[in-house]
């Protein structure tokens, strides 16, 4: 029977495990990339396992998401960040080089190697034929350190296009239908593999755009196959030595296919406040929209700006709109004004900001009150863009710029014949912003720089052999890690500040939590949380365990979990529960009380099942569905904890 891509890379780093959906396996990994956001705690993680130098082939240390300097705090960051990457021998992309996702593709990607990520969208360089996955920034630190990266197999769908775009239509259109059809946690299990005819119609950052927004579906992953394509996107990047091909088998054999006919993909757009609520932007055409922002790590690069460039070659921006670029990274915009792009984009009436996160994660270009938003980003989930309620949609550049020339919600179609965009053979490659990895000898010399902004990681104790406490707080499906642990301009800047951070869970659902969890923690008792579908979709931050873990919160019962704040909740010592019967989910209430009897016995035996008695009466079964690793980094309180033991 005939291997998938994704079988065939997998199976060439298979450490343990089989690969049979559903199975735990360890895979080993090449690459590694992190971000200023995660990447302070992943590093203060890395030192603690107490490592020499990173083990990797390749790891990169980016810095695009807090790029505001308010004070001190963000640039201290930075150089604790700077000074570790030289200590360590990872590669360092300064703040301004770009966006980890955009960067990484243009000048690490490698077809047939791994990658894992401290951020959920490191997918995107699957536009490049590798297996990239995104992670806790522990499971990051362990992977520098070496250590193989552990998951559950997934199913792999095969995603078969065939056809071509119509003109005005976009690889994002095909992300927002897949959306429209898997939801936000269609993808849950699952890698969404790329084939077929219509692959060959799409260059590899569109192939990254599709792969960016698998994350959005829940997916594992997301891959193209490594063909002309990806070589002429790597010889353009000056890195043909790192071109193989790479295909599925001609009979390979797909747990589930869906086929998309690319040719009736339509102008679509996510309504507030999911990028699941799918509509075609012909239904919501017309509505005034008052700004307009191209960019994030799924819609910035160059053939991005290039569309935005001709049509505003044609028109000039509304009067009443904010249009703004966030260019992907420093390569996209010095080939931009290689090509006289810039040119049309400044004459058009737009405000350029750095290369950069920017308003994807809130830092800045928060929305007027009660105004459309219309962002070519990766989400909208409530309150993202710093504006509450804000009324966010997200949209294909090509539905941006037209909506920013009309003033209202516009389908770009109306604009007449689609421009000619060409990309260079050969892109301008400047390399001035990342600095390489030092010598092994000169490395070792390096002292690493701590300002009182990074502050240490607490020692977490180990579970309990019985766990008596309150369920503090009950929400309902699709709980983001954006409710848990929000982001921000205020929040951002405390990433590496453990205690600081944790007054901010769940700040936006119940401002009291973290009052009120302390309170509980300091009377000797545990924190528990209820959760409905898909509790913790959304970005790979660990401090949405890390911060309720600290605030004392040591079970969260839900009808499901996304997986990697499931497994992050894990690694520091958080018992997942998953109800057994959902609808138990109405019993519980608020303020109630639990007792788990014997947890530590029921792990360490292998239990599949155990019984939570809330009020001190009823009984509710949970289920256990950990693997032996997973139930040993629990009973030891942290996975930092079990690798010292
Ligand atoms: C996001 O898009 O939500 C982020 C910010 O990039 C996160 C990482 C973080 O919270 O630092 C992600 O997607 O993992
Ligand atoms: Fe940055 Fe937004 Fe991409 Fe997250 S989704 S990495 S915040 S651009």
């Amino acid at each position: 029977m005939g291997l998938t891509l994704t079988h065939k890379i997998l199976e060439s780093h298979l450490v343990s495990g089989k690969l049979i959906p559903g199975e735990e396996i360890a895979i080993k990994i090449d690459q590694t990339l992190t971000q200023d956001a995660t990447g302070t705690m992943a590093y203060l993680e890395f030192e603690a396992i107490g490592i020499d130098r990173v083990k990797t082939e390749v790891s990169v240390s980016y810095v695009d998401h807090n790029i505001l300097q308010t004070d001190f705090r963000n640039a201290d960051d930075h150089k604790f960040l700077l000074s570790v990457a030289k200590r360590y021998g990872i590669w360092f992309s300064k703040p301004g080089n770009g966006i980890c996702h955009q960067v990484h593709l243009e000048r690490f990607a490698k077809p047939g190697k791994t990658l894992l990520g401290s951020d959920s969208h490191t997918p995107t360089a699957g536009g490049c034929g590798m297996i990239a996955i995104g992670a806790g920034g522990l499971d990051v630190a362990m992977a520098m350190a070496g250590k193989p990266f552990y998951l559950k197999m997934p199913k792999i769908v095969g995603v078969y296009l065939y056809g071509k775009l119509q003109p005005w239509v976009s690889a994002r259109d095909i992300a927002l239908y897949l959306l429209s059809k898997l939801t936000v946690k269609g993808g849950l299990g699952k890698v969404l593999e790329y084939f077929g005819p219509g692959t060959k119609t799409l260059t590899v950052p569109e192939r990254g755009t599709l792969c960016n927004l698998g994350t959005e579906m829940g997916a594992t992953t997301s891959i193209f196959p490594s063909d002309e394509i990806t070589l002429s996107w790597l010889k353009a990047q000056d890195r043909v030595e790192d071109f193989v091909e790479l295909k599925p088998d001609e009979d390979a054999k797909y747990d589930e296919i869906i086929e998309i006919d690319l040719s009736k993909i339509e102008p679509l757009c996510a309504c507030p406040s999911s990028p699941d609520n799918v509509k075609r932007v012909t239904e919501e055409a017309g509505k005034p929209v008052a700004q307009v922002i191209i960019g994030s790590c799924a819609n910035s690069s160059l053939k991005d700006l290039l569309i935005v460039s001709k049509v505003l070659e044609r028109y000039k921006v509304h009067p009443d709109v904010s249009f703004e670029i966030n260019p992907g990274s420093l390569q996209v915009l010095e080939n931009l004004l290689a090509l006289s792009g810039l040119k049309n984009i400044l004459k058009g009436g737009t405000r350029i900001h750095q290369c950069g996160c920017l308003g994807c994660i809130g830092m800045g270009q928060a929305p007027p009150t009660n105004s459309i938003s219309l962002r070519t980003f990766t989400r909208n989930f409530p309150g993202r863009s710093g504006t509450i309620p804000d009324f966010v949609y997200l949209v294909s550049p090509e539905t941006a710029v037209a909506s920013a020339i009309k003033g209202v919600i516009t389908d770009p179609r109306e604009l007449g014949d689609y421009p000619e965009i060409i990309l260079p053979e050969k892109f301008i490659i400047n390399d001035s912003l990342l600095v390489p990895p030092l010598p092994e000898e000169e490395a070792k010399k390096v002292e690493i720089v701590r300002g009182p902004n990074i502050v240490p990681l607490p020692h977490f104790d180990p579970l309990p052999e019985d766990l008596k406490g309150v369920f503090l707080l009950k929400v309902g499906d699709n709980i983001t890690t954006d409710h848990i642990m929000p982001a921000g301009a205020k929040i951002l800047p405390l990433r590496s500040n453990l205690p600081a951070i944790s007054e901010y869970v769940y700040r936006n659902v119940d401002p009291e939590f973290s009052n009120k969890a302390l309170e509980v923690k300091n009377k000797g008792l545990a924190v528990g949380i209820v959760g409905g579908e898909n509790y913790g979709q959304g970005s790979s931050r660990e401090h949405a365990a890390l911060a309720p873990r600290y605030l004392g919160v040591r079970i969260k019962l839900a009808k499901s979990f996304a997986r990697i704040h499931r497994s992050n909740l894990i690694n520091f010592g958080i018992l997942p529960l998953v109800f057994e019967n959902k609808d138990d989910y109405n019993k519980i209430e608020p303020g109630d009380t639990f007792i788990i009897k014997n947890i530590r016995k029921a792990l360490l035996e292998g239990e599949k099942k155990v019984k939570i008695t809330i009020k001190g009466k009823e009984e509710i079964p949970a289920i256990l569905e950990l693997s032996q690793r997973e139930r040993n980094c629990i009973l030891a309180g942290s996975l930092l904890n079990l690798a010292k033991e």
